[in-house]
């Protein structure tokens, strides 16, 4: 059995309270209910924080917990964090890179991610189905 990370990052806790433009109407956890009941083969481990410190620390314990692979949306610490991407760097576990919304449509700080250049691939704009693509992907690595 897989065991598949999916890691939030700030602000990601309030989805589906507000911005539903941007982000959908539904829940974090109406996603982690759904990707649970999408991939029942799959043990995940759901974490999400609005702090730096505690992803990174998460991040690095991945590995100890014998994690395959990892779903990320760094939120807006994508484009700010080296912190974010030395710790993924350091756990060598396959990562996807997902946002909800096309980072590429919106403002110009948005464009750049540090943690991007830490993972096998990137899923933008796709909703929460990035997620799920992001999985099956990761399920068939290897
Ligand atoms: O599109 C994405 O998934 C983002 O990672 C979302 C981040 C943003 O900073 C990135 O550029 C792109 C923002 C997450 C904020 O989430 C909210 C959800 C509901 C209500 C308010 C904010």
């Amino acid at each position: 059995m897989k065991r598949i990370a999916v890691l939030n990052g700030p602000n990601l806790d309030r989805l589906g309270k507000r911005q539903p433009e941007l982000y959908g109407s539904q829940t974090l956890e109406d996603l982690e209910n759904q990707l649970q009941a999408a991939f029942t083969d799959v043990d995940f481990m759901f974490f999400q924080s609005n702090h730096e410190g505690a992803l990174v620390s998460k991040i690095s314990k991945l590995a100890d917990e014998g994690c395959d692979g990892i779903v990320f949306n760094p939120a807006a610490y994508s484009h700010t964090s080296i912190a974010l991407r030395d710790a993924l760097g350091g756990a060598k576990i396959p990562t996807i890179e997902v946002h909800i919304s096309n980072v590429h449509k919106r403002e110009r700080f948005r464009h750049h991610s540090h943690t991007a250049n830490e993972s096998i691939g990137v899923i933008a704009g796709l909703g929460f189905k990035g997620y799920h693509y992001a999985v099956q992907h990761l399920i068939e690595l290897s």
